[in-house]
């Protein structure tokens, strides 16, 4: 029980090998049990080795042993073990948090206490952790301790109104009520959520809206919720706690190296976000790195071979653990430090299943390329191409947007989000998505069979020209590889439908994501918006597939197509069908501007 600068103490558990001496500290600070952390059963009781204990969830837990690190994992303020009062990632002291404690300054305190209670250790530590656990390690980085030697954010939570957990450009992630009911309501989550519905779909259509369900489920009295539905919009709230944008303001005094998961169906925006933040700091391209892995969220730590249908030929995840994270940390935390031999960016391409040491991003490869963006168009007849519309071909494709069927954004029945008991939440966005391309309510324009592989390395930046007949909308685009009619070598994948980067983006905030504004109904009107980071290469024989529709159920919450000022207490009677277009005529083009990799 490590006591803060205010007197709370905060609940820490550490793991010394046996006869350490002069060993570095990796510390984990989570909202998620520190016990249940360094507790797993072996032969049905608990282990009294080390590495068996740390099996349980722990980051990359080879890398830990093999490496003779002093393992010490804590729970945060105000969740289970530890005292004082939680506060979802709780933001720095100032407008946001008057108190005179934050991550930030507990972080400092801890580290502190480590360092001078540790006989065994040499002085150095170094912080890491996914999801939660990976926005820990940014806020460490804002006032760092002098002893805190290396940062490793993998899949943070960065951003959550821009693209992270919570919000994607202003579209509300409704199937994290569940999270946010257990994450507040007791300090060891034990109050748990309850459903009726085998099939989420149906969960959430029966409440509505997702501010009726919060009502239905007793959310109120739960601080984050409150703040969530008072704060629909991209305001001060959100933009604050923006750790990119908090960590653009601070000096870069520590090096940090972002892991990121190219299909991370949680936080896909947060890691590149940060990278771009820190990147300008780095004069000497020796203090920011980047990883992107062909990985779920977290799947880094996890054995990475495949995901879903998608095979990557190697285990990616123990390659990551083994050939980048270990030597990395071992550089910055062990005496005589070995060399880093980490390249500041290493991706994995996928489609070619090949990973990449480059200097920055986004970059197309190590030299002797470019990154072209390129204009990928929409054309009538469900037809797509590089070459841009002619004024002969029909102005518009149009479908119907009805809330009472909203589009799923997963074959039914909808799982919940989760990660135990066989779900496959993790997978998502690898999913086939020929489940949804044939739809009348799905507008899919598609390229003919590719002459030659065309590599994307960035973000593709949607150009979409769209009217709605409502005064509100949302706008889903995925853009994807479709493979051949028939694969020899894997026969499922034959004309698999796969995303290679996908979102949403709620038109009321086409103007400004702080300031919503009602659509005027049936006028053309342009959505700019980026996609997901991509490193891909569509193959020779494959197509380019574009897909838009606008609703992504039950993962978001229905617009209801009527402009109202707060979606979260939107009336069963402003859910209206539209009457949806995509507009395809010189100047008015509606288009996906692909970052194409060019040799030179
Ligand atoms: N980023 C993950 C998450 C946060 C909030 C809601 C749902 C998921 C995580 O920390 O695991």
């Amino acid at each position: 029980m490590i006591p803060m600068r205010d007197g709370v103490r905060l609940h820490t558990v550490i793991v010394i090998p046996k006869g350490a001496k002069d060993a570095p500290i990796l510390l984990t600070r989570t909202p998620y049990n520190a016990s249940g952390m360094v507790t797993h059963m072996v032969d049905g009781h608990e282990s009294a080795h080390m590495g068996p204990a740390l099996q349980g969830y722990d980051n990359a837990v080879d890398t830990i042993i093999d490496g003779g690190y002093i393992r010490v994992i804590q729970d945060i303020r105000g969740k289970y073990g530890s005292e004082g009062d939680y506060v979802m990632n709780r933001p720095l002291r100032g407008p946001l948090n008057d108190t005179p404690v934050d991550e930030s300054t507990d972080t400092w305190d801890t580290i502190d206490w480590l360092v001078k209670h540790l006989p065994q250790s040499n002085g150095k530590v170094g912080i890491l952790g996914i999801s939660y656990d990976g926005f820990e390690p940014l806020m460490a980085l804002v006032h760092p301790h002098p002893a805190l030697k290396v940062s490793v954010p993998m899949n943070p939570m960065v951003d959550g109104w821009m693209g992270d957990d919570w919000f994607h450009h202003g579209a509300f992630r409704q199937q994290n009520l569940p999270y946010i009911y257990e994450q507040e309501a007791t300090r060891d989550n034990t109050q748990h959520w309850w459903s009726a519905f085998h099939d989420d779909y149906d969960l959430y259509m029966h409440y509505g809206s997702a501010g009726a369900m919060g009502k239905a489920y007793g959310m109120e009295q739960l601080g984050f919720w409150n703040k969530i539905v008072e704060h629909p919009a991209y305001d001060s709230f959100w933009q604050q706690q923006a750790m990119d944008k908090v960590l653009a303001k601070e000096p870069l005094k520590v090096p940090v190296m972002l892991v990121h998961s190219l299909w991370d169906q949680e936080d896909i925006y947060g890691a590149p976000a940060v990278y771009r933040a820190l990147e300008p700091k780095d004069t000497h391209n020796n203090m920011v790195y980047l990883v992107m892995g062909p990985w779920h969220h977290g799947q880094e730590i996890e054995d990475a071979r495949s995901l879903g249908a998608i095979q990557f030929g190697s285990d990616t995840g123990t390659y990551f653990r083994k050939h980048i994270l270990a030597p990395f940390l071992a550089h910055y935390l062990k005496d005589n430090a070995p060399p880093n031999p980490v390249a500041p960016v290493t991706a994995y391409r996928t489609g070619a299943n090949q990973w990449e040491r480059l200097q920055s991003w986004p970059s197309g490869c190590a030299h002797g390329c470019a990154i072209q963006p390129t204009p990928f168009y929409l054309h009538a007849d469900g037809k797509a191409g590089f070459q841009a519309p002619t004024a002969s071909e029909a102005k518009d494709t149009s479908y119907v947007s009805d809330p009472a069927k909203p589009v799923p954004y997963r074959a039914r029945p909808s799982q919940p989000v989760g990660y135990d008991g066989g779900l496959t939440w993790p997978q998502w966005l690898v999913d086939d998505q020929r489940t949804f391309s044939g739809r009348t309510d799905v507008a899919t324009f598609v390229s003919p069979v590719l002459d030659h592989d065309v590599t994307i390395a960035g973000m593709p930046k949607v150009h979409l020209v769209a009217s709605t007949s409502g005064t509100d909308s949302d706008w889903v685009v995925k853009l994807i590889d479709v493979y051949p009619d028939q694969v020899a070598d894997d026969p499922q994948m034959g004309g698999y439908q796969l995303a290679v980067a996908m979102d949403i983006f709620r038109g009321r905030y086409r103007e400004s994501y702080a300031h919503p504004h009602p659509l005027t109904p049936n006028k053309p009107l342009l959505y700019r918006f980026e996609l997901p980071t991509a490193n891909h290469m569509f193959r020779k024989g494959h197509r380019i597939m574009v897909q838009v529709q606008s609703s992504w159920f039950p993962l978001y919450d229905r617009n209801p197509q009527t402009y109202v000022k707060n979606i979260f207490f939107a009336k069963p009677k402003d859910y209206v069908k539209a009457t949806q277009r995509i507009y395809h005529a010189p100047g008015e083009a509606s288009y996906v501007e692909l970052p194409v990799v060019e040799k030179h």
